[in-house]
């Protein structure tokens, strides 16, 4: 069979029908870049136009200590005693959120090692307690592959240690912990913890709960283009299924002291194309989020015009990402995200977790950046006048 053209997979598109496996990967070997992303714009813009979402959120990372040994992880540490372990006193944790009460995020995020010694109370404790000090407070806590490890560490069924969570207050889960779902690569670089099929089970579940969650991909180190069709193609089904996802990350492997530190980081071209395809080939996914502390705040604004049409939130204090060598910033400011966005021609709009809509922005607003440059020229020609 010959591969898919871009031209057939353009008229795909226009027509609104499905790509399929080979119609992803001749995009992901497509040289011209620029075409790729083209489509996928037009896809984003026909959802949303220039609408582009942010939100005001935070990220706790409670504890680095973990029975997995993911060869990507450069943040985890096998026992609780060993050196840069580190586990929250409850207080601690909520402190991370009081603290921060004069301007309070809307989002708390937390992702944890799989720490064996910790009681489970400890997990809902830690989330009646967030709600204590801000009782609307969207907890989106812990991966499919931390709610496995609950189910088997503790002996209930995942649903069980859901409806705990929930009872607690969690309000819905992130999308960490999907690597890549093919055992081929998943058995080599994170082969002691949930399996893609276990991880796609807790957010088959969870769904059935109604409660809402995030899917990504980690991309860039030992994966073929093949794996990642894979993996795209394992949530379109189960999304087919549920409807519970509202995002697709997709997460840029960093190589930083980790055990794939030989290996190179993607390059923006992968970042962007990588995006380009999510958007082409998630047709069932409302929102595909390029997260700007994986992929650095420049080529997240980029993004916007490559099938993007969220670029995550304030964040104030990412570690698991600067463990691994970002260079990007641990938080941005709220006028940060403002400008990025208002500089990719977009218009920003501030969300909660769920996407109702928080603050709008006013569209086809003169960019901030573009008006210093002309309030400079006009000035500089105005010195000259006579
Ligand atoms: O599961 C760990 C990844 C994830 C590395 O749901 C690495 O809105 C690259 O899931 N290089 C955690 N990636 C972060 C995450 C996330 C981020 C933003 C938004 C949401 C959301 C979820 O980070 C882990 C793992 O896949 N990761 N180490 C590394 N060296």
């Amino acid at each position: 069979m010959t591969a898919p053209t871009l031209a057939t997979i353009t008229a795909k598109v226009h027509a609104g029908e499905r790509l399929t496996a080979e119609d992803a990967l001749a995009l992901f070997l497509e040289p011209d870049l620029l075409a790729v992303g083209q489509l996928a714009n037009r896809v984003r813009e026909k959802r949303h136009g220039d609408r582009t979402y942010f939100n005001k959120n935070m990220r706790v990372e409670v504890t680095n200590v973990c029975v997995a040994s993911c060869l990507f992880c450069s943040f985890a540490k096998l026992e609780a005693h060993m050196p840069g372990a580190h586990t929250m006193s409850l207080e601690q944790a909520w402190h991370e959120l009081s603290s921060r009460m004069d301007d309070p995020p809307s989002e708390v995020h937390v992702v944890n090692g799989l720490h064996p010694g910790l009681p489970f109370s400890y997990y809902e404790e830690l989330i009646q307690g967030y709600k204590r000090i801000k009782p609307d407070v969207h907890m989106k806590c812990f991966t499919g592959v931390e709610i496995h490890f609950f189910a088997q560490h503790y002996g209930m069924s995942v649903r069980e240690v859901l409806e705990r969570l929930v009872a607690a207050g969690l309000d819905s889960l992130p999308g960490g912990g999907a690597e890549i779902f093919h055992p081929e690569v998943r058995k080599r670089i994170s082969d002691d913890k949930a399996t893609g099929d276990e991880w796609l089970e807790v957010h088959r579940v969870a769904h059935s709960m109604g409660m809402r969650s995030n899917a990504t991909m980690l991309y860039g180190h030992i994966e073929t283009f093949e794996h990642r069709v894979h993996h795209l193609l394992e949530l379109r089904k189960l999304q087919d299924e549920t409807k519970g996802f509202q995002a697709f990350i997709p997460l840029a492997f960093h190589p930083d002291g980790n055990g794939m530190k030989n290996l190179p980081a993607p390059t923006a071209v992968d970042d962007l194309r990588t995006l380009a395809v999510s958007r082409l080939v998630l047709d069932n996914f409302e929102h595909i989020k390029a997260y700007w502390v994986s992929s650095t705040p420049k080529i997240a604004q980029v993004a916007l015009r490559f099938g993007a049409d969220d670029i995550d939130g304030t964040i104030v204090h990412e570690t698991i990402y600067h463990a691994a060598g970002s260079t990007s910033p641990q938080g941005l400011s709220y006028g940060d995200l403002v400008r990025l966005i208002r500089e990719a021609g977009r218009t920003p709009v501030e969300r909660d977790t769920l996407y109702n809509v928080v603050r709008e922005f006013a569209p086809n607003e003169v960019p901030e950046a573009a008006m210093k440059v002309r309030d400079r020229k006009a000035q500089k020609h105005l010195a000259v006048l006579p």
